[in-house]
């Protein structure tokens, strides 16, 4: 993954990116004035080079005008303006369609803005996987912990300094929601 903090001109990408500091996530930041230039392409090209590359973000966001940096003028997709009181965007995006990059080998999908996120297909017990940082600390949990009960190992493992004690509350933030949507 590559994370793309766009709209930097508007706020800092700071604190943002704070949030994502231990898990070693490569990064970029953007600002208007760089799309502009084209320097805020140049910076993400590097990173799609050679790849196929879904954008992927809350409507509003910036994805289509990024993708519109990176391919030829007459591949451009329509975007959208913000509303002006909430900040978010009006789902201008309706389908995924994959572009050429320009001036690299690689494509790049645009996407629909993200209405809602959902795990209910994914089994509860492969959620841990997606926190690789943490498994370690569950050798010492009982058969078939859920990670979120009192027996669970991950409390005393993370409390010795071995993780972000942040990792294991949004792990278990990840348990609850699933456990919510099984009793809806
Ligand atoms: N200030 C500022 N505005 C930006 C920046 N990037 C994009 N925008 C504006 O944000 C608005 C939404 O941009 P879009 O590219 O349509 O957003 P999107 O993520 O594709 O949105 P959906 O297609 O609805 O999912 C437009 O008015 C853009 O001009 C930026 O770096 N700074
Ligand atoms: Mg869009």
């Amino acid at each position: 993954p590559l994370l793309v903090l766009t709209k930097s001109d508007l706020a800092s990408a700071d604190e943002l990116l704070e949030t994502y500091r231990t898990l070693g996530i490569r990064y970029v930041v953007t600002r208007r004035d760089e799309l502009a230039s084209g320097y805020a392409a140049d910076l993400v090209r590097e990173y799609l080079e050679g790849r196929v590359t879904a954008f992927v973000g809350h409507s509003g966001v910036g994805k289509t005008t990024l993708v519109n940096a990176l391919v030829p003028d007459d591949r451009r997709r329509i975007t959208g303006l913000v509303n002006a009181v909430t900040g978010r965007g009006r789902h201008t995006t309706t389908s995924a369609l994959a572009l050429p990059l320009e001036k690299a080998e690689g494509w790049v999908i645009d996407t629909p803005g993200i209405r809602s996120f959902g795990l209910h297909h994914v089994d509860p017990s492969r959620v841990i996987l997606a926190f690789p940082d943490l498994v370690p600390g569950t050798e010492g949990c009982p058969r078939a912990c859920s990670h979120d009960e009192p027996d669970c190992a991950l409390d005393a493992w993370v409390a010795e300094g071995h993780a972000d004690p942040a990792r294991l509350y949004s792990l278990r933030r990840l348990l609850a929601t699933r456990e919510r949507r099984e009793g809806d």
